[in-house]
């Protein structure tokens, strides 16, 4: 038993080529993140499982384009295209991801007035997923991320890690940006101001 853990984020089809919300060479971290899987103790995924209509897509917003931004009652949110959609293809895990050691599946997202970009609390920034509680819980304490996108669901679970008080690296090999406006720089340093260890 040790304290560590891996946390695959979001290696979901719509976000791979081909997906509703491909990220750039999405799948390319496929093997890898296998084999980190692999060499890991414990192992959690975490899945983006939006309801039908759900409010962070551009197609709930009349006249909005994806990658608008409005304003919602919790601040400014991107708005994006259909995806994740709960029990379609496109939220399923990709195909190649060895997924059969995962320990844990926590989803996010399914709130329809609410994103959730971070794997600890949804972007009003205030309602928890569980999941700190889970791994204190369990003796967790040692958190190594991965998966899509590096500078949002990556990069908002890795901080809010942090200030929960996990010590926190994110294995940028095993991870792709979606870069909107500059946000994977911004986001890779908010990841080293906010105590993310990147490796
Ligand atoms: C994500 C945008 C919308 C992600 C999820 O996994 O990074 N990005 N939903
Ligand atoms: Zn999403």
């Amino acid at each position: 038993m040790t304290n560590e853990v891996l946390i695959v984020v979001d290696l979901q089809n719509d976000f791979c080529p081909g997906g509703a919300l491909a990220v750039s060479d999405g799948d390319g971290i496929v093997p890898l993140v296998n084999t980190m899987i692999a060499e890991a103790d414990h192992v959690v995924l975490t899945q983006d499982w939006h309801p039908a209509g759900h409010s962070s897509f551009a197609s709930s917003h009349e006249g909005r384009a994806p990658f608008d931004t409005v304003q919602m009652p919790y601040g400014r949110q991107t708005l994006w295209p259909d995806h994740c959609v709960q029990g379609s293809k496109g939220a399923a895990f990709h195909p190649d991801l060895d997924w059969t050691k995962a320990e844990l599946v926590i989803r996010k997202g399914f709130r329809p007035t609410v994103d959730s970009y971070s794997a600890f609390f949804e972007n009003d920034r205030t309602t928890p997923t569980g999941l700190a509680g889970y791994l204190r819980e369990r003796g967790l304490s040692s958190l190594t991320l991965c998966g899509l996108a590096t500078d949002f669901c990556v990069a908002f679970s890795a901080i809010d890690a942090v200030k929960q008080g996990f010590a926190v690296k994110v294995k940028l090999d095993a991870c792709r940006g979606i870069d909107l406006d500059g946000s994977l720089d911004f986001m890779m340093d908010e990841m080293r101001g906010g105590g993310v260890l990147l490796v």
